[in-house]
């Protein structure tokens, strides 16, 4: 999940120095430095690049800004299929060298001590965000597209998914272990159109990608686990809605499943955050597990608590 960064003083302290989100994401030795702090600081077991998915679409032609208290914004946004023909496929090696070189420092300062997480957007995320220019309780715009033009629908998710191939191998060629696909709005669609737009994407990805382990978190597509679970990856992410049982049961034993404790739980008091992250446990049985929130930290979450988290798992014996 997202790590970090925004929760911790540190990470604060450094963006503060800087004009914004992007100069941070653009800048390695920067990016290195805060993806390294939640290994230091948190102790968790592994580091993932600090980032954007919205990397890209500003790749591929259509730049984002992000704006403080908003979120990202895009001024422009795809409308038509003439505003798709514009898009190119993104060259990693040049539109996203500030992401290549900030793995490869990375992994020198890291020497080994955790793996690093690569990852990018699922298209069918990526998408919705190009559609609709910035985030959205719906993504009513992106869906109205699939509704309208579907044919042009699926030349731009076949645009995002050549350039998140392309610059998922530069990631693994610069460095990282083990990549991540985020589908953060896989929920919202309803089941026939997540396989017909989403799925087959993510497939496309996940055959096209061997080197490394995939992980693919597809939050709220509870309705599809049984076909999330047959893609060629490693890992299922869960949301914290999700029971693993139930998952387990549908996806199988053969993959690794990661999550999934609700992050609201890291607001809770400490006793009932160990409660539950044991029972959390106990639920995935030790077995092809790794131990993880549901979803991102939210950003006025208490270090501390993260912190008692981490350690109640690492201290756990089955
Ligand atoms: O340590 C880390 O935080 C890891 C780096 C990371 C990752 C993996 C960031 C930094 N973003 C992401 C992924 C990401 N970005 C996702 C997928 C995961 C998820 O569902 O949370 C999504 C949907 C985004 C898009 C995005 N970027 C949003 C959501 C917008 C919305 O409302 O729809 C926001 C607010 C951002 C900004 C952002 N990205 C990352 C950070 C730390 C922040 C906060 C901004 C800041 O610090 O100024």
């Amino acid at each position: 999940m997202r790590q970090a960064g925004r929760i911790l003083p540190e990470y604060r302290n450094v963006r503060a120095s800087l004009s914004g989100f992007k100069e941070l994401v653009e800048t390695p030795e920067l990016a290195a430095e805060v993806t390294i702090q939640p290994v230091d600081l948190l102790g968790v077991d592994a580091a993932i690049i600090f980032s954007d998915i919205l990397v890209i679409p500003d790749a591929m032609g259509l730049p984002y800004r992000m704006e403080k208290g908003v979120g990202p914004i895009f001024d422009d946004t795809i409308k038509s299929v003439s505003d798709i023909k514009k898009l190119k496929i993104a060259d990693p090696y040049s539109d996203l060298k500030y992401v290549t070189d900030a793995i490869s420092i990375t992994k020198k300062e890291l020497n080994g001590r955790v793996p690093l997480i690569g990852f990018a957007g699922a298209p069918w995320t990526i998408f919705s965000y190009m559609i609709e220019g910035k985030g959205s309780k719906t993504f009513s715009e992106a869906r109205k597209f699939l509704y309208q033009e579907p044919a042009a629908a699926h030349d731009l998710l076949g645009k995002i998914t050549d350039s998140t191939i392309d610059y998922l191998k530069a990631q693994i060629e610069a460095g990282v272990d083990i990549v991540q696909l985020f589908d953060s709005w896989a929920g919202i669609l309803p089941k026939e159109q997540y396989l017909e737009f989403g799925l087959k994407y993510l497939r496309k990805i996940c055959d096209a990608i061997n080197e490394v382990p995939i992980t693919v978190f597809a939050k709220g597509a509870w309705f599809a686990l049984e076909e999330i679970g047959k893609l060629n990856c490693n890992t299922i992410g869960l949301d914290w809605h999700t029971s693993p049982e139930m998952a387990r049961r549908l996806i199988g034993t053969e993959k690794t499943l990661q999550g999934n404790l609700d992050p609201c739980l890291l607001y809770a008091s400490d006793e009932e955050l160990v409660k539950e992250t044991i029972s959390m446990l106990n639920k995935f049985g030790g077995q092809k597990h790794i131990a993880n929130l549901g979803h991102g930290v939210y950003p006025d979450t208490n270090p501390e608590k993260v912190k008692l988290f981490i350690n109640t798992i690492k201290e756990y014996k089955f």
